[in-house]
């Protein structure tokens, strides 16, 4: 085996040990847990796509409306003294929003390079494909892995001035105090001067922000029950899922969405040499969709060492694009 196959095969063996680790460590602690970050197989990935076409999931247009139309703001943000830089983008994904804003600096005559950072690496190709038919003088250097050893591995092919992007609203997806630890992890790899944008989804009417997370049409239920199926297959479990129903709850409060599975009956589930045990009414909990105030992300933002320059919010102010520096 090559060295490069072999290491690749050392990845997949990692995550995969990672993954059942993670399952059955999560389902043997109180209350049960299981990771979000494991929703997206290819089925996953496909139950996203249609989350984000359901017109109760405003995230993704508000988002997209602050990089279309705020396209000039930013952009003389992060060009401010002219000198070259390096954009990269954690979870970059199909770049949809960012892409407005690389056509943008495309047409000054600003140096950068764009650094998309996923952990898949067939998403990256097809990126990569599409920029180079969009943006043929964009020079783009993919970066297959996970965030922050991708953004060591940025760090060390150039010295140039960086600017971070976190969209999507997926520090949503991490609790305020994970979402601190991340924060100031990213601040530790930035040198004076650097940004940091990150995409936060705003508190607002509650209605608003369950009825995101508690689809009628079933979508957002098969993306969390999508996991046990996930877990059946790759951990030969043998989860019954009309066992298991979907329950959401938003505390406006805490700014807290969370989404629970909630077993519907006493039932063991047996994971390979694992049994579990679900008593009647007992839940997984699945994911955190964390919200913020503008007074939170500001202290997100100084708690971690940053200075908070601006936040771009879309027309209805639902969601905003905080732009941090050094
Ligand atoms: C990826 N992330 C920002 C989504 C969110 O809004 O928390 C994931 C999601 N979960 C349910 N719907 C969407």
């Amino acid at each position: 085996m090559s060295l490069q196959v072999d290491s690749v095969v050392k990845e997949i063996e990692n995550y995969e040990g990672n993954f059942h680790k993670d399952v059955i460590e999560g389902l043997n602690t109180y209350p049960k847990k299981l990771y979000s970050k494991y929703f997206y197989d290819p089925i996953g990935d496909r139950l996203f796509q249609d989350i984000m076409q359901m017109p109760e999931y405003y995230l993704t247009d508000c988002e997209l409306e602050i990089f279309s139309k705020r396209t000039l703001e930013m952009a003389e943000l992060i060009s401010a003294d002219y000198s070259a830089f390096d954009l990269i983008e954690l979870g970059a994904g199909d770049a949809l929003k960012s892409s407005h804003l690389l056509r943008h600096l495309s047409k000054s005559d600003i140096d950068y390079s764009y650094m998309p950072i996923d952990i898949s690496g067939n998403i990256l190709t097809v990126l990569c494909e599409k920029l180079s038919e969009e943006i043929p003088n964009l020079d783009t250097v993919p970066l297959e892995g996970e965030y922050f050893e991708m953004l060591n591995e940025a760090m060390k092919i150039s010295e140039r001035r960086k600017v971070v992007l976190f969209l999507g609203g997926n520090i949503g997806n991490m609790d305020v105090e994970e979402a601190q630890l991340f924060c100031a992890e990213i601040r530790r790899r930035l040198s004076p001067g650097d940004l940091f944008i990150i995409g936060f989804d705003l508190k607002k009417n509650p209605h608003t922000i369950l009825s995101a997370y508690n689809d009628k049409s079933g979508i957002t239920s098969a993306f969390n029950i999508n996991l046990l199926h996930r877990i059946n297959r790759e951990l030969g479990a043998n989860f019954d899922t009309r066992y298991f129903q979907h329950y959401q709850t938003y505390d406006p409060i805490s700014g807290a969405c969370r989404s629970f599975l909630v077993s519907l009956t006493n039932q063991y589930v047996h994971i390979k040499r694992d049994s579990i045990f679900f008593k009647e009414n007992e839940l997984i909990d699945m994911e955190i969709s964390q919200k913020y105030s503008l007074e939170e992300i500001q202290r997100l933002s100084s708690l971690a060492g940053f200075e908070l320059l601006v936040n771009l919010n879309d027309n209805k102010g639902w969601f905003v694009d905080s732009i941090w520096r050094v």
